[in-house]
């Protein structure tokens, strides 16, 4: 039986095979938590669970978040769960556009229902995984939390739903705690280079590490806020009051987690090229469209609020990448499906 005060608690964790879900997984195990984790495979990988699926705290559910039931069953099964981590997702823009519905379906309806089943269920913190898409198209940087708003221009249905999710997210305050967390330009190790859409960083990193030239859309000039992963699964564990001994309450609301700093891609792309000890090989491409040309977080509320700060520099996390690629055990290959509800996005 847990306790209900200090903790270890019991956690949900959607998405829980995905890149972002599998490492915040990892992280809640060892600090003491129990972990349920759904995931439907959609764009989770089996393999992203590998070094913890055998686990004694973990329990895995093969489900969708947009069965009615999940999280009534979850509850009779495992007992109340002190926090979800609702991070599962279509988490591809390019999908959402051709997939509108659907999108909506997933990223809004499905977290709107989840929530106030966790409401009903005496869930004490809903963290969600928000999104800079939710910004759309800004001229001003950086980025602070009240500059989305109902007539932010979005562009793409992946940046409304989770606009719209997130808002209703961090209405709640009382006794379920909302938090949502706008990511930027997550990356690391686990992040799947293989389709035009992955990061850039992993992109960049298995061209690199594979000899190849680094393709770089527009003139590169292009700047985007990157963080590390291990910096945003602390951010996740903050945000639920869990990162030490699980006592902070915490507070509710919206925070950007990003580094602060933006990158051009073009000098991205000259560092990993020195940081893989390859010649400057760098193919210039047409630019991406619908490209955004600026992206950074304004990090103050997070930080003031949160006592969050990233710790991990784009070098030493690029290092990291690096040598996680370096030791990839199969090659990760093109998939035939599109990205739903597995993993997560920024
Ligand atoms: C991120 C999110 C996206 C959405 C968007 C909102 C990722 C993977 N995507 O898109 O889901 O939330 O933010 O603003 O986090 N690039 C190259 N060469 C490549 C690949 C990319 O030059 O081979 C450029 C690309 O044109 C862009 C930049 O790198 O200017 C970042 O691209 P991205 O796909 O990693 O992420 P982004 O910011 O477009």
């Amino acid at each position: 039986m847990e306790k209900s005060g200090s903790g270890p608690f019991r956690c949900l964790v959607t998405g829980a095979a995905g890149f972002v879900g599998s490492h915040l997984c990892e992280r809640l195990l060892a600090l003491g938590h129990t972990v349920v984790g759904v995931d439907n495979f959609f764009s989770g990988r089996r393999e992203n669970l590998d070094p913890f699926v055998a686990h004694p705290r973990f329990f895995f559910h093969e489900r969708s978040i947009t069965e009615p039931r999940l999280l009534e069953d979850l509850h009779a099964a495992h007992g109340p769960f002190h926090t979800v981590f609702h991070l599962a997702a279509i988490v591809s823009v390019p999908y959402s556009l051709d997939h509108p519905e659907e999108t909506f379906h997933v990223n809004y309806r499905a977290t709107i229902h989840l929530l106030n089943e966790g409401e009903r269920l005496g869930v004490r913190s809903f963290v969600f995984a928000g999104s800079a898409a939710e910004y759309g198209t800004q001229d001003r940087m950086p980025l602070r939390e009240t500059d989305a708003g109902d007539s932010t221009s979005w562009l793409s249905p992946y940046g409304e739903a989770k606009y719209r999710a997130t808002m209703a997210v961090a209405s709640r305050q009382s006794p379920l705690r909302g938090v949502s967390l706008r990511c930027f330009n997550i990356y690391g190790p686990r992040q799947d280079p293989s389709s035009p859409y992955s990061g850039v960083i992993s992109r960049f990193v298995d061209m690199a590490v594979a000899g190849r030239p680094l393709t770089v859309f527009g003139d590169g000039r292009q700047t985007r806020d990157f963080v590390f992963v291990d910096d945003v699964v602390a951010a996740y564990c903050q945000a639920a009051g869990l990162a030490t001994d699980g006592s902070g309450a915490g507070p509710w609301g919206i925070y950007n987690v990003g580094s602060g700093r933006p990158t051009a891609v073009l000098d991205l792309a000259r560092l990993i090229c020195r940081l893989t000890e390859r010649p400057e090989s760098i193919t210039f491409c047409a630019e991406r469209p619908g490209d955004i040309r600026h992206s950074t977080a304004s990090i103050e509320a997070v930080m003031r609020d949160l006592g969050w700060t990233p710790r991990i520099d784009l070098e030493e996390g690029l290092r990291r990448t690096i040598q996680w690629m370096r030791g990839a055990a199969q090659p990760l290959g093109v998939k035939a499906s599109p990205d739903v509800d597995g993993s997560e996005k920024k």
